[in-house]
């Protein structure tokens, strides 16, 4: 089965949490507290695997989860980090944001590993809160959740020639005379009900890869016929080759039928229209009647300044001119798409900052709940903007506010799970 979209939920693993434990051994009076840092949780990765053509796995798993991080032990001993998950993907698979789809990232290009959902950080073990005047933390950190993604899937095939035309115009045909690909052809319409992939070699070492899709029929942008989704795996295409049948056996008229598919290719995509195009005439062995409709279709290319190459895709006749004539043009071409990054991460939703719990301990400030966790998650502390907007959410949710009316002296340490600072008013 040919699936080209899935929507699916992505869960990375969540931090481990750090441990509370006291070195003890004989003859070593106060050993000091040894407790382990918790693992972090394991990251989720998309691959783009060359050997698959279609998303049909993610029909039937829409889940993908990967391992939470171990809390940390006795010893100094840090718990094992989450296996990361690596989900494989046909390459030309789109990233979308399932809520705004937005693309997040395009799996085209030959690249690594992407990381989609980012495991949360563990927290830390007692060991790290030793100072001189904190010499037995009887607290370590929570881990911190990992990142949750609700994502849509798209295939859009890479190819650098789409086929396009009427059912029946003979674009498997076409298909299996310039490539090794066996599409299925037969004398009835729609008889290709998903798109087929092959590679024409021109010359020494050089080639190109065509695509073939499913026929278009007038209306098919409001869902006549097969309707027009699986244009998308055109869409990325340097080159329409648009094949007409000029045979008129079927009464039909080849100028009607080339305009009546380029109305459905700019109520698809506008941009999808403008592509550059050749037309393949084809079924010129059939025109025992007269070439009228050829050239009829000829001085209307001509017009449009879009070259025609009549063809039999049964005889062959005349489809060397035309792969040369497409190998010719693709050089000029700029290369196939790939999709830039469009997402913006909305503000994270981090629930209501209500829920916050304050314990002192010595001149120590621990502060949990589950709005800070999230918020946490969210920043990275290491860099200077994160820290200011850091920093103004505690401020706007009113915790210092709080550990004021609780007694915070300056200069005491405000600790919430991996983050600790010095309190200054
Ligand atoms: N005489 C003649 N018949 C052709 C030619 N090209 C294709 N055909 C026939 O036309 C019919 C349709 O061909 P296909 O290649 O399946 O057409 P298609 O455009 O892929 O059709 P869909 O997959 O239904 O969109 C088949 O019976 C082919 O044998 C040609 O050049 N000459
Ligand atoms: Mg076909």
């Amino acid at each position: 089965m040919f699936i080209d979209t899935a929507r699916i939920t992505l869960r990375a693993g969540r931090g481990g949490n750090g441990a509370v434990s006291f070195h003890r051994e004989k003859y070593v009076a106060a050993g000091g507290p040894d407790g382990g840092d918790g693992g972090r949780g394991g990251h989720v990765y998309l691959v783009t695997d060359p050997g698959l053509s279609t998303l049909m796995d993610f029909r039937y798993r829409r889940r993908y989860e990967a391992a939470d991080g171990q809390n940390g032990g006795t010893k100094a001993c840090s718990g094992r980090g989450g296996a990361d998950l690596t989900i494989r993907v046909p390459s030309g698979t789109l990233l979308r944001d399932a809520a705004t789809g937005a693309i997040i990232h395009d799996m085209s290009a030959a690249e690594g590993p992407y990381l989609a959902a980012r495991g949360g950080r563990g927290g830390w073990g007692n060991r790290h809160f030793a100072t001189a005047t904190r010499q037995c933390p009887r607290f370590a950190k929570a881990g911190l959740p990992g990142e949750e993604r609700d994502i849509v899937l798209e295939l859009k095939l890479l190819a650098d020639v789409g086929l396009v035309g009427f059912p029946n115009a003979g674009k498997s045909t076409l298909l299996s005379v310039v490539s090794a690909a066996r599409p299925k052809i037969a004398g009835y319409p729609f008889t290709t009900l998903t798109p087929n992939l092959g590679v024409v070699r021109v010359g020494e070492g050089s080639a190109f890869v065509v695509a073939d899709i499913p026929g278009l029929i007038e209306g098919a942008a409001s869902g006549a016929g097969l309707g027009h989704e699986f244009l998308r795996h055109v869409d990325r295409c340097r080159l329409l080759v648009h094949v007409v049948d000029v045979s008129g056996l079927e009464g039909r008229d080849p100028v009607e039928d080339f305009d009546a598919i380029c109305a459905e290719l700019r109520a698809y995509s506008p941009s999808l229209a403008a592509r550059p195009q050749i037309v393949a005439a084809n079924k010129c062995d059939l025109l025992r009647g007269g070439d009228g409709p050829l050239r009829a279709l000829t001085e209307r290319l001509a017009a449009l300044d879009i070259p025609v190459f009549p063809i039999s895709g049964a005889t062959r006749s005349g489809v060397d001119a035309l792969t040369a004539a497409v190998a010719a043009r693709l050089p000029s071409l700029p290369p196939v798409t790939v999709y830039e990054d469009e997402y913006i991460p909305p503000p994270p939703d981090l629930g209501s900052p209500g829920e916050m719990t304050i314990r002192c301990e010595g001149r120590t400030w621990l502060v949990e709940g589950v709005w800070l966790a999230r918020l946490l998650s969210n920043v990275n502390l290491s860099d200077y903007e994160s820290r200011m907007y850091f920093d103004r959410m505690l401020r706007g949710a009113g915790l210092f506010h709080r550990l004021e009316a609780q007694g915070i002296a300056e200069g005491d340490i405000v600790s919430i799970y991996d983050c600790e600072f010095e309190y200054v008013r």
